[in-house]
């Protein structure tokens, strides 16, 4: 038994006022109190395990939330030391899990400290848990801890005898209601993180069980090809250019740098994953750069090498090499810097070299050893180049366009008198018939009608100087206001650095209206021009979207009649229970097809007045799954948008009656 003595003395004291100091301001030390912060906890604590894993140290980790909300974390590391640290006089174990910051303190015994975005350390977990509990297994014992708002309950240091060979750590944790606004935990979220985890560290297995639900969810991800196997998921269903993906892991004094890449034929856009100590850098840094100059300059010089850019003979940008880029970047470093807004970007500038030179090196060797792949890179940069200069010439039409202002705004316009856009919305119709209606029916102060005629171009699948060769799209972006449009900003002239992030205030002043409405028909045709109007904004305004100006509106489906009073209703559910309230006799049902069926007073009165419509708000919950879907759904590739209809036909209701 281990004994404590001094309980009460000046560094328990510090301990009790850093255990207050975190539930006074939560924020400070997780993000926030919301769903963000409430899956932090589980990272925090997941954090601290992969470190084990990190030192190699541990192999297995398995997450579970149980009914409740309550998690339980495991792993089969060394254990936290439960031997009495000299300062407080208290086992190590219960200093780490109470005193803020005490995972540095161990930094000298080989403790990696990842961490995470916040990188708080577990007692921040503790003292926002009703309650927590540590396991500890080692040297055949077993020593317990249970914390109650992050103060132990009982003395620490109990022991028990351990029969089982072993050693490892446990955490369970219950987090506070006191402190958050709900406690449920985001399966998902913690599903994707811990699949990341597994991509980021080869071999580590991590097995992840929510059993709160009838369907009990297991999953168990371990990767021996690390982020190689996560390039491959990444570009799962997609048609490639060379397979498998590019892989890179070099190592220079204690920085590891590994590199996986692959391009994706037919495909324009970018996906790049970056990371530093398991952290994701979704502002990238000098890693990023590091590792696109090497690409850019290994690149030119197969190319000059063996004379493949006589056409032009310019090099390419880094831009160049960017279109159909797949690729997963993971760096491990002593003392990382996180800068940027959100601080998400890797700041130390010795990593920039160290990924050149590394990449450079173990890229020269590669496009050597592999002559057609690095023929079949250069040719996909020939035409990203070619076309880059078609794009611009375009873009500079549209942009000259527009900066004549009101003169050249689309003729099939009917603008609002008022001219702040704060005030302002503009409503995107499908057809002229609705259009015709929506016009009538508006109040022309504030509200803005763009008819949209025929299908809107797949931009999916098109060019971005294709798009802007489409008429439908032009008057779109000159009504919208092109400068919000950031798929249309300058591209960056060296192609290192990733595009300059707007503002929110930013984005908002240069639209000419704060909200865009997309308005169609609840038909298929309906659905499919919303979906297309989504995939552009989604892929050339996604900070649009992110500011909030995007909308859908909600036409009602039915007009109810009976007597001299009328319903409006705007899903079957809904008409159900009405039908229900109001009893089937005398009752006359009228189902809009079009929005052009309905008279402007109508329109007026069920979708678009601001007293009493409904409006969905667009919003980017999450950018990764909707990218995914995206391509799916609009994508050249038919078997997985078949499967994805199948899977999810079921969960539809009707599609068109
Ligand atoms: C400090 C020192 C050592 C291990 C750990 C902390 C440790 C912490 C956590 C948290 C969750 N799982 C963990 N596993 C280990 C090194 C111990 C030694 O030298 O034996």
């Amino acid at each position: 038994m281990t004994q404590i003595t001094q309980r009460y003395d000046a560094d328990q004291i510090k301990i009790l006022e850093g255990l207050e100091a975190v539930r006074k301001r939560p924020g400070m030390y997780i993000g926030s109190t919301g769903k963000p912060g409430l899956n932090h906890l589980v990272f925090e604590v997941v954090d601290n395990s992969v470190d084990e894993a990190m030192a190699g140290h541990c192999s297995e980790i398995i997450v579970t939330i149980d009914p409740d909300n309550i998690v339980t974390v495991v792993d089969n590391g060394r254990g936290i030391p439960i031997d009495v640290h000299k300062e407080t006089g208290l086992p190590a174990v219960e200093v780490v899990m109470t005193t803020l910051h005490a995972g540095g303190k161990f930094e000298g015994q080989g403790y990696k400290v990842s961490g995470g975005l916040h990188g708080v350390g577990v007692s921040v977990v503790n003292a926002l848990s009703e309650w927590l509990k540590v396991i500890v297994h080692r040297e055949q014992k077993q020593y317990t801890q249970q914390y109650f708002r992050g103060v132990p309950k009982q003395p620490a240091g109990e022991t028990i005898q351990f029969p089982k060979e072993g050693t490892g750590t446990t955490v369970i944790f219950k987090p506070d209601i006191q402190i958050f606004e709900d406690l449920e935990f985001t399966s998902e979220v913690v599903d994707h993180r811990l699949r990341e985890l597994a991509f980021l560290n080869p071999g580590l297995k991590i097995i992840f069980k929510d059993t709160r639900y009838e369907e009990v969810l297991e999953k168990e991800y371990c990767y021996e090809g690390g982020i190689k196997s996560y390039v491959e998921q990444m570009n799962e269903n997609k048609e490639l250019l060379f397979s498998p993906p590019i892989y890179l892991k070099k190592s220079r004094d204690s920085y590891e740098v590994e590199v996986a890449f692959q391009y994706v034929s037919d495909y324009y856009d970018e996906q790049i994953a970056t990371f530093a100590n398991n952290i994701r850098t979704k502002e990238g840094g000098t890693h990023l750069s590091g590792f696109r100059t090497a690409l850019t300059r290994v690149i030119n010089a197969f190319a000059k090498k063996y004379e493949l850019n006589k056409e032009k003979d310019s090099p390419f940008s880094g831009n160049d090499l960017k279109e159909g880029l797949t690729a997963v970047i993971s760096v491990k470093l002593p003392n990382p810097q996180f800068e940027g807004q959100t601080k998400t970007k890797l700041g130390n500038s010795e990593v920039k070299g160290i990924v050149d030179s590394l990449v450079d090196e173990g890229l020269t060797d590669y496009v050597e050893a592999n002559p057609k792949i690095a023929r079949n890179i250069v040719n996909k940069a020939l035409i990203a180049q070619r076309v880059r200069e078609a794009t611009r010439k375009a873009q500079e039409l549209v942009r000259r366009k527009s900066s004549l202002e009101s003169t050249t705004l689309p003729g099939k316009l009917a603008d609002c008198s008022d001219s702040e856009p704060a005030n302002c919305e503009i409503f995107l119709v499908e057809g002229d018939s609705a259009g015709g209606s929506a016009k009538q029916g508006r109040d022309r102060n504030f509200q803005a009608i763009l008819p949209l005629r025929g299908k809107v171009l797949n931009v999916e699948k098109a060019r971005l100087d294709k798009i802007l060769a489409n008429e439908e799209i032009r008057s779109l972006i000159t009504a919208i206001g092109p400068e919000a449009i950031s798929g249309l900003r300058e591209p960056d002239r060296f192609g290192d650095d990733p595009p300059i992030e707007q503002t929110t205030a930013q984005i908002l002043a240069k639209l000419r209206y704060h909200k865009i409405v997309i308005m169609t028909d609840a038909d298929v045709d309906g659905a499919h021009i919303r979906t297309l109007l989504l995939t552009f904004f989604f892929r050339h305004a996604r900070e649009m979207i992110e500011a909030g100006a995007l909308y859908i509106a909600q036409p009602p489906l039915f007009l109810i009649k009976k007597g001299n009073s009328k319903r409006y209703v705007y899903n079957e559910k809904e008409l159900e229970t009405v039908l229900a309230e109001i009893g089937r006799d005398n009752v006359t049902l009228q189902r809009y097809k079009g929005l052009g069926e309905m008279n402007p007073d109508q329109l007026w009165e069920t979708t678009m007045d601001p007293e009493k419509r409904t409006m969905l708000q667009v919003n980017l919950e999450d950018g990764e799954s909707a990218n995914e879907i995206f391509t799916i759904l609009m994508g050249s590739e038919v078997e997985p948008r078949k499967l994805f209809i199948e899977k999810y036909a079921k969960t539809v209701r009707w599609i068109d009656v």
